[in-house]
């Protein structure tokens, strides 16, 4: 995945021609674009692939199973032309060992401390143990909350070079210039692209944010 922009779209449109248009508006400005199970179920998984012919894909299936299920998932994402899987860490080790082996050269990301407000009840007492699991099962970086930039900071300490994406900024509170300083190395933005009437000029404005937070 490229380091230019720093910012990924999150591209939750249940409208897939819409989702199309919306790709093709920002993918040159962007430095992936990360799906979800709603555009692959109001779709198809042949979303995943004509996606990845515009951009880096990231299936965020938010995986959590036994080690063979993971294990099948991620493959079948990887076969589509994802680029790099999001997994939960809470399933333990072996299951997100299971996931890094499954994406091969592709990138796993693991879930530590979730952005919204529930995350603050069960993720974030469990977000600093998730992310050194993180580091010692080989995977390629965590997802931190930008809702809460001094845990962005203090998982950055935890994971050393690994790459922090940082969800929750926009709609949900969080600011992409706050997370970028506090260490992560990419925000992933929503509704506050997608969902705006010129889905290029809003992901420009956040592009420039981010430029303006440091470069790379
Ligand atoms: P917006 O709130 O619309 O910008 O979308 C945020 C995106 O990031 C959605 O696709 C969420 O599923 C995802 N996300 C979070 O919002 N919080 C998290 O803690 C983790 C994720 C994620 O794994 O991407």
């Amino acid at each position: 995945m490229r380091k230019e922009s720093r910012v990924i779209l999150a591209l939750d449109e249940v409208n897939g021609e819409r989702a199309m248009w919306v790709a093709g508006q920002v993918a040159d400005l962007v430095d992936a674009i990360k799906i979800n199970w709603p555009l692959v179920l109001s779709t198809s998984s042949e979303t995943i692939t004509r996606l990845s012919e515009l951009a880096p894909v990231i299936c965020d299936f938010k995986v959590a199973d036994i080690p063979n299920t993971v294990s099948l998932i991620v493959s079948h994402a990887v076969a589509r032309g994802a680029e790099g899987v999001i997994v939960h860490g809470f399933t333990g080790s072996d299951s997100v060992r299971a996931a890094v082996q499954a994406a091969h050269d592709r990138q796993i990301f693991v879930v530590t401390e979730m952005s919204h407000p529930g995350g603050a009840e069960f993720t974030a007492p469990a977000s600093e143990s998730l992310a050194r699991m993180a580091v010692e099962c080989g995977a390629a970086g965590i997802i931190a909350p930008a809702t809460r930039p001094e845990r962005v900071a203090a998982l950055r300490r935890v994971v050393g070079d690994l790459l922090i994406l940082s969800p929750g900024v926009g709609v949900q509170g969080g600011s992409a210039s706050v997370a970028l300083r506090k260490g992560a190395d990419y925000v992933i933005v929503g509704r506050s692209i997608y969902g705006a009437e010129d889905p290029r000029r809003a992901a420009s404005e956040i592009v420039r944010e981010a430029r303006e937070a440091g470069g790379v």
